[in-house]
């Protein structure tokens, strides 16, 4: 049977990929879980597979999947994934291991100083980049690497990140090697104990890891493989000649939204999505962030997004999906450069984008203040200009920098000023 080998066996994954593949039939996954061994050791008592809740407008159905027949632990056995991804009768490899797992920096290029991927240049390899270009190394046939994370041309940064930690490692890359782009989109929350609770008692079985997602969902792929895929096209993934037009659209509606109702959202005291869209207040902000992104999408996406923005107000309005905030919330430093930075950098003015960066730099100083670590990556370095005791604009410069963002005309620092200390004077005191 042919095979695919995914890194990150997280709930994306789970409710997305695994579920298309799982219908599409005919191939089998090896699932390698990166560092979560409590979700590995679920995983493998119960022979890969596990319950997957689908949130529909018609109540909760539930599917159980059964595609990932072996499984490994990167962090316990990286050279067995190393030697997994080499295998030949792996034809794709697919990948979710979030932004931060790609090791960029702020220009989109590998960052050879971040601490993981200068690790594996000494060591084992452990990141997700530092394994795939150990085993595809060793790789005697051709084969397809779909980045299936919320990264701009995510296929072509991919690419560029294995062949320079490839070259700094001595590694020869000599096999055809595709590595097409890809949008993926599917609300899917972590996992609480009340979530799991609901898909158990709806399928009757205990399950660890058990997955809740929301109905709607779309996956489509370049179509640019260097050999055999799944028929994906018969479980409604499209492959088409251009994912750009798509994956922009997606991360600069639903993720610059996501994004800006978190910290927004988080300061005005909320927990779920689906409370802060309820807010009349966020809701117009929303709607005026998507009036600047819609502004930046190439044409031939533009007819379908009207629709396309009004079937997001009912995606996130789903109360039952428990999306938490803090969740969408961490990570921001990145997330901020895909989602809200191309458009501060568009040909327009963007004053609701630019209120949404102030939404974050608020909610790094609130967070500070609630003397709470900040999930980031960046998290030390944001610490440390947080402790310099600089005034507002001296912060705010410094965080653009962090994100990638261009100077600005001096009006624009003045009201980003202004937003980011309305903001934290408004900050919830609980
Ligand atoms: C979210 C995404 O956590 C986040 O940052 O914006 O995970 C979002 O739910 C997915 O991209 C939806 O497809």
């Amino acid at each position: 049977m042919p095979r695919i080998l995914h890194l990150g066996l997280g709930n994306f994954h789970r409710a997305h990929q695994a579920w298309y593949t799982a219908m599409a039939g005919d191939w089998s996954v090896t699932g390698v879980v990166m560092g979560n061994a409590a979700l590995y050791a679920a995983l493998v008592a119960q022979g890969g597979a596990y319950h997957l809740g689908i949130r529909g407008a018609d109540g909760l159905h539930i599917q159980k999947i059964a595609v990932h027949d072996r499984l490994l632990l990167a962090q316990a056995a990286p050279q067995a994934v190393v030697a997994a991804i080499a295998d030949p009768e792996v034809h794709i490899i697919t990948l979710t291991v979030t932004e931060k797992g790609y090791g960029l920096g702020a220009d989109g290029r590998l960052d050879l100083k971040s601490p993981a991927i200068a690790a594996d240049l000494t060591q084992d390899p452990r990141s997700a980049i530092g394994l795939l270009a150990h085993g595809l190394a060793l790789r005697s046939t051709p084969v397809t690497v779909i980045s299936c994370d919320n990264v701009s041309g995510n296929g072509h940064k991919l690419r560029a990140a294995i062949t320079d930690f490839a070259r700094a490692a001595g590694l020869r890359l000599s096999v055809d090697i595709r590595f097409p782009d890809t949008m993926v989109d599917r609300i899917t929350p972590a996992t609480t104990d009340a979530i799991r609770s609901e898909i158990e008692a709806a399928s009757g079985a205990t399950d660890p890891a058990a997955v809740l997602t929301e109905a709607f969902s779309e996956w489509i792929i370049e179509d640019d493989f260097a050999g055999p895929r799944p028929a994906w096209e018969n479980a409604g993934v499209e492959i088409v000649p251009d994912v750009v037009p798509y994956e922009v659209r997606k991360l600069r509606l639903l993720n610059a939204a996501h994004s800006y109702l978190a910290y927004a959202g988080l300061l005005a005291g909320y927990r779920y999505v689906h409370e802060a869209i309820a807010d009349t207040a966020l809701r117009a902000a929303v709607e005026q962030l998507w009036n600047e992104a819609q502004a930046t999408l190439p044409d031939n996406v533009q007819a379908s997004t009207p629709a396309y923005r009004a079937a997001l107000v009912e995606r996130f309005a789903v109360a039952e999906m428990r999306h938490e905030l803090a969740q969408i919330a961490c990570d921001g430093s990145l997330k901020l450069r895909e989602r809200i930075v191309p458009l501060l950098t568009g040909a327009s003015d963007a004053p609701q984008a630019r209120r949404a960066l102030a939404a974050w730099i608020a909610f790094v100083v609130w967070k500070r203040d609630r003397g709470e670590r900040l999930q980031d990556p960046n998290a030390n370095q944001i610490a440390a200009l947080l402790a310099a005791n600089l005034d507002t604009w001296s912060l705010c410069k410094s965080l653009m920098g962090l994100i990638g963002l261009p100077d600005a005309p001096l009006e624009w620092h003045a009201a980003l000023v202004s937003d980011v200390d309305k903001l934290i004077g408004n900050g919830p005191v609980a």
